[in-house]
């Protein structure tokens, strides 16, 4: 069929299953917004092309396709850039589409040029310049072929307008007869695969450490398989909580930079670590050079690339998780590492804090909010900052996909349009968005596109007055000089939910906030709840910079 670049865009969608994408329009991406309007994709259109793009990840990450994101040339995609570093450094397949400037001003800074391609480079998985419109539809394709396998990644497609307004014969996808790519386990695979399990049959104190990669693999049941078999304890990166039910008995929680003490010491005085999908970030490591010592480290990934980059392994398997796992599985002995287990409850007695429960803080806020969850189907999504770290210690998070964050790049920003992406992924769940007052500053404005999609997102605002985490890291090591870290002005963010129609709630007390959350639970429509908590709450515990994963901060 004859039909224009725009049109065969949207046919490329729609034969990769897409319904929704996320957006913001603009000169350059007209044609393609001309044959949206002839639906039937459901395009949100967001606040800001940041939103678009962390909201496309959010729906990625809840739902394990791949978020699409659409935007104009030029400012439209300089604003896309964090949201693709964001993806690119947690592996999250996203489609991001951005409209160029025609072909024959391409170079002559014309009006709305950047060169989108490299600009984007360094943080996408691969991007593409469309040259032809008879490229287009092998392109998009592509893309999304390439944002979802292997180790996902960002992929972005730029799309001079003159393209999208030229007309090509477009054929519709041929069914696949192409055989999906076979792995085998190479005889050197067979050998690795034989000392794995010779050394996890010699280890007295091992420990099992999960990362995200867990969850895009959708291997979290073969995880608890070989953790149950093996008898070990398990420990979660940032990005790997919801892989293991935090409460299994055998699950540790949350290690690294702020996880807990005894998650920790287990990996400090572990003789053999198994790493499943973790890259070893330096906030899970801390000082590299003293993270592995002592101890034989296993680390399967997907990427070749991460074996060996940030700490050296005696054994690396690389390859498929759905592969490897099961075959390791089968292959080890049942073990209950009873002496491991009694010296691991010592550390638990020793390190288990009785929290204080007398006033509002967060920690005490987000285990309310996880008592009223528990077993229910919510997703948690989080800025960046302290109140990020407290509900990773607090929520408890048990299944996977239901723990959105933004783990590599840190990036404030991020929380709420990922929520509103993971909300409109996943309707039959709630999704509960925690943000700190300055991220909320920064992305705010997204509860316009919470309002006009008339999601019920419930939106914890935890209000210290202050960029929390710059605070903490100034009390503890620029001697208490707050540099621009303490807000001048209060802001009212319940008046600011009010001016999105969103109701708000103010909770300055333990009482306030179950009435607070009560409400907004019983409701069907969107709320904003406001926790006022002191500015000098720490997060705790804390690793003493450098230091080896048994050394924490005396805070
Ligand atoms: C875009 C961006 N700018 C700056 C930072 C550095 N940073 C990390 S945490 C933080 C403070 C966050 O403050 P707030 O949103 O109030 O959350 P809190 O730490 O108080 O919970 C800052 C500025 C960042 N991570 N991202």
């Amino acid at each position: 069929m004859r039909i224009s670049g725009a049109k065969a865009i949207v046919e490329c969608l729609l034969e990769q299953g897409v319904d929704t994408v996320f957006g913001y329009p603009g000169g350059r991406i007209l044609p393609l917004y001309d044959a949206l309007y002839d639906g039937p994709i459901r395009h949100i259109r967001t606040a800001h092309e940041q939103g678009a793009i962390h909201a496309a990840d959010g729906y990625a990450r809840a739902s394990g396709k791949a978020g699409v994101c659409i935007a104009t040339s030029g400012p439209g995609a300089t604003n896309l850039v964090t949201g693709l570093a964001n993806a690119y450094l947690d592996s999250v397949p996203v489609v991001v589409i951005t409209g160029q400037v025609s072909t024959d001003l391409i170079g002559a800074d014309a009006f709305q040029e950047v060169d989108t391609t490299g600009i984007t480079m360094p943080v996408t998985k691969h991007n593409f310049l469309v040259n032809s419109v008879d490229d287009l539809p092998r392109i998009i394709r592509s893309a999304f072929q390439i944002a979802c396998s292997g180790r996902p990644g960002p992929v972005l497609v730029d799309i001079p307008s003159d393209i999208q307004t030229s007309m090509l014969n477009f054929s519709p996808v041929e069914e696949s007869t192409a055989p999906s790519p076979q792995w085998e386990l190479t005889a050197q695979g067979v050998a690795l695969l034989d000392e794995t399990v010779a050394l996890i049959k010699e280890a007295k104190q091992p420990v099992m450490i999960v990362g995200g990669g867990v969850i895009s693999a959708g291997m979290h049941e073969q995880v608890i398989c070989l953790a149950e078999k093996m008898g070990v304890p398990v420990v979660s990166t940032l990005m790997g909580l919801g892989a293991f039910p935090a409460e299994h008995p055998l699950f540790l929680g949350l290690t690294g930079m702020h996880g807990n003490k005894v998650a920790n010491h287990v990996i400090h005085g572990a003789d053999v670590m198994i790493a499943i999908g973790s890259r070893f970030s330096d906030r899970v490591t801390n000082n590299k050079m003293k993270y592995g010592t002592g101890k034989m480290v296993i680390h399967i990934d997907v990427d070749p690339a991460e074996l060996d980059k940030n700490i050296a392994s005696h054994i690396g398997l690389s390859g498929h998780l759905e592969k490897l796992l099961p075959l390791l599985c089968d292959r080890i002995e049942v073990r209950k590492q009873e002496e491991w287990w009694a010296i691991i409850r010592q550390w638990q007695e020793r390190f288990t804090v009785k929290q204080k429960d007398e006033v509002l803080t967060a920690p005490w806020m987000l285990r309310k909010v996880a008592e009223v969850t528990a077993n229910k189907p919510f997703i948690f999504a989080t800025d960046v900052g302290q109140h990020q770290m407290w509900a990773a210690q607090n929520l408890s998070v048990s299944t996977p996909r239901s723990w959105i964050t933004s783990g590599g790049l840190g990036a404030m920003g991020f929380g709420l349009p990922a929520a509103i992406g993971a909300q409109v992924a996943c309707p039959d769940k709630r999704v509960i968005c925690i943000v700190g007052d300055g991220g909320i500053k920064m992305t705010g404005c997204e509860l316009f596109t919470v309002a006009s999609e008339n999601l019920p997102l419930i939106t914890i605002i935890v209000d210290n007055s202050c960029l929390g985490m710059v605070r903490q890291l100034q009390q503890l090591f620029y001697k208490q000089r707050y540099s621009a870290s303490l807000a001048p002005v209060p802001v009212n963010f319940v008046y600011f939910a009010k001016a999105f129609g969103i109701e708000g709630h103010l909770a300055t007390t333990q009482e306030e906030f179950n009435q607070a959350l009560t409400v907004a639970l019983a409701s069907d429509k969107a709320s904003v709840i406001v926790v006022k908590i002191a500015l000098e709450d720490l997060v705790i515990p804390m690793l003493v910079p450098n230091a080896a994963l048994n050394t924490h901060m005396d805070i």
